[in-house]
């Protein structure tokens, strides 16, 4: 019996083969608990010595049970482990991170090509007022030049629009047409010389088609200081032009009208790549009806006149059209029209 036991127990292939062998041998109803409860019945002697015997048998098998148990766990977790192996040189599965909308780099390249040449970026409200937006760039009511820029009015109660010193703003409100506003803002709250960016959203009540969206990008320029010319004018928009598209680059100004500069011009750099000129925005010398209205409404703030004798230039360019030669983007609709497809694209394009 102790042999075939031991065998049978070291030959058990599962924990339950095991409990099964456990049962028969060890349990209440078992062979060798039978035999312990046959004792009783024998005569002393012979008691004794088959009383050792089966406690010695007992033990061998409660040694065997114990240890095949232990062997047939690790063996197991053995199995378990291997299933479970990280295959540490196995390639690696790409997580999509994201990346930057191809405006916003767009945008970035712009504002580190004006940084390298000193100027500060700062940004504006996309909710402006009238004034800032119109009037203080000498843009009246009923004057035919408003109607340069289609405009989304806003009404209804609970707007509130603070100046470029925290001041409550007075007037109607509507979505900026351009980031020209934010000349007036910062003038106001800065003395010359400055040299600023303003990169930002802007809003027209326009029909959309390839070239031209209701929501676009613009940034905006502005350098005010003692002895500020044309030329100056010309030189920042030729550095830009070079940055953007190397040596072989030039630029273009021609005469146009704008109602906060003058002299006022429309801009184009050579794209030597695409062989064409790209009409980028415009720009010109600010006008003194604009330093006039900034120094008027510093007075008003009781802040002392800072822009009497002060020149500058400004202008002011479009990023998407930019973007859509930069990237090779047919039209311009892609760029919010919320398709991953088109978004994925630009990827890791740092
Ligand atoms: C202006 O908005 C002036 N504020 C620019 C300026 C600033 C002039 C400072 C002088 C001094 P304009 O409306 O032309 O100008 O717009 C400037 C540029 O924005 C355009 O050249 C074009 O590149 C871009 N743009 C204008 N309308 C749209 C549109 N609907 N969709 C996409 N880009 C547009």
């Amino acid at each position: 019996m102790e042999r075939e036991a031991l065998e049978a127990i070291r030959e058990a292939q599962d924990l339950e083969a095991l409990r099964t062998l456990k049962a028969r041998y060890l349990g209440k109803r078992g062979v060798l608990t039978q035999e312990m409860k046959a004792l009783a019945s024998l005569p002393l002697e012979e008691r004794r010595r088959r009383g050792q015997a089966l406690n010695a048998l007992k033990e061998a098998l409660e040694k065997a049970l114990e240890e095949r148990e232990r062997a047939l766990e690790e063996e197991a977790l053995r199995q378990a482990l291997e299933r479970r192996r990280l295959d540490v040189s196995l390639p690696g599965v790409a997580l999509f991170a994201g990346g930057l909308h191809p405006i916003t780099l767009m945008e970035r390249e712009l504002v580190g090509i004006f940084r390298a040449l000193g100027y500060q970026a700062v940004e504006g409200p996309e909710v402006e007022s009238e004034f800032f937006n119109f009037d203080a760039l000498n843009i009246p009511e009923h004057h035919p030049a408003r109607d340069m820029w289609d405009t989304f009015w806003l009404e209804g109660e609970g707007l509130r629009l603070t100046g470029p010193l925290g001041e409550a703003v007075e007037g109607r409100l509507l979505l900026r047409t351009h980031t020209s506003p934010m000349q007036v803002r910062y003038m106001v709250a800065h003395t010359p010389p400055f040299r600023i960016v303003v990169p930002g959203r802007v809003f027209r009540y326009e029909e959309t088609d390839a070239t031209h969206e209701a929501v676009f990008h613009q940034l905006e320029g502005l350098v005010v200081g003692e002895g500020i010319s044309m030329a100056h004018l010309k030189g920042a928009i030729f550095e830009l032009a070079q940055a953007l598209f190397g040596p072989e680059s030039k630029v273009r100004f021609q005469p146009t009208y704008f109602p906060f500069v003058e002299p006022g011009a429309q801009f184009a750099v050579w794209w030597p790549e695409g062989g064409k000129w790209l009409e980028l925005g415009g720009a010109g010398m600010v006008h003194p009806r604009v330093f006039q209205a900034v120094d008027a409404y510093r007075k008003r703030l009781g802040l002392p006149p800072a822009y009497g004798e002060a020149t500058g230039f400004a202008f002011g360019l479009g990023v998407e059209r930019l973007a859509m030669l930069r990237y090779g983007v047919p039209d311009i609709r892609y760029f919010f029209g919320g398709r991953l497809k088109f978004l994925e694209q630009f990827k890791g394009v740092l």
